[in-house]
């Protein structure tokens, strides 16, 4: 099976950390191509830069209409373009942050989330509230860890445990989702440190890809979710008409 990895930010290192770590859960018969954006953000810390991800997104979608993925995964915790990414494809559509969620519900019955920017959490906070999970969730935690600091920074491990070690005593939750897809490879570390499940939302995307494509389960095309119109687009966005 084919799946589309979009990193949404233009960071081409992160694109390569999500890369391994998708392909480290993926299975076997799994291809996976990551890609990311050709403009925008190098990270998503604010709405400004979620409006130009969200674009992005829509824009990878669109060229991958040449080879046709038999599922997407949309590698930014803010889910940008989610919606968007549904219409312009039949395959299933995950984003990281609704693939967490229904883990973790699955796995305790309160979970906290552990983001980067403490300016962030309202996004999660509304994610949250829009797919249904405020009553699963018991706290959003900033850490002010900027995005691009994940991949350098080695003091983030232990910034990002202490801050789940609070959250869970303070929320008393079961499970920590991880608020970044730049996480990813702290879970396993964080998973042994902290003995509670760590869910990083980057593997579950791929598992539920893979599980909902292989039970050739498809995005409805009925609705909101038909293909976009046909029409102009212009300016930079000329080529990118449906
Ligand atoms: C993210 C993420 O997953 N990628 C990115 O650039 N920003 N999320 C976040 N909460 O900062």
């Amino acid at each position: 099976m084919k799946l589309l990895l979009i990193n949404p930010n233009t960071s081409v290192e992160m694109t390569r950390s999500i890369e391994r770590a998708a392909r480290a859960c993926a299975a076997p018969g799994t291809q996976v191509t990551a890609v990311n954006p050709s403009f925008g953000p190098r990270s998503i810390e604010c709405h400004y830069d979620e409006a130009f991800a969200a674009a992005g997104v829509a824009e990878q979608v669109r060229l991958a209409r040449d080879w046709g993925p038999d599922a997407v995964v949309v590698a930014c915790f803010g889910d940008p373009g989610l919606d968007a990414a549904r219409e312009a494809t039949d395959a299933p559509v995950l984003g990281i942050a609704e693939a967490a969620f229904h883990a973790a519900s699955f796995l305790a019955t309160g979970f906290s989330v552990v983001t980067t920017m403490t300016r962030t959490c309202v996004m999660a906070e509304r994610l949250l509230q829009r797919y249904g999970f405020e009553r699963h969730c018991r706290g959003v935690h900033g850490t002010d860890i900027p995005v691009l600091d994940l991949e350098t920074d080695p003091t983030v491990l232990a910034r990002i445990e202490a801050a789940s070690r609070q959250a869970l005593a303070q929320d008393r939750s079961g499970a920590i989702v991880l608020g970044c897809a730049g996480m990813a490879p702290l879970c396993e570390r964080l998973t042994q440190s902290l003995g509670v499940p760590v869910v990083d939302g980057v593997a579950c995307a791929v598992k539920f890809a893979e599980g909902l494509a292989g039970l050739g389960l498809r995005t409805a095309k009925r609705g909101d979710y038909a293909a976009p119109l046909p029409k102009e687009y212009t300016g930079w966005a000329r080529d990118l008409r449906w």
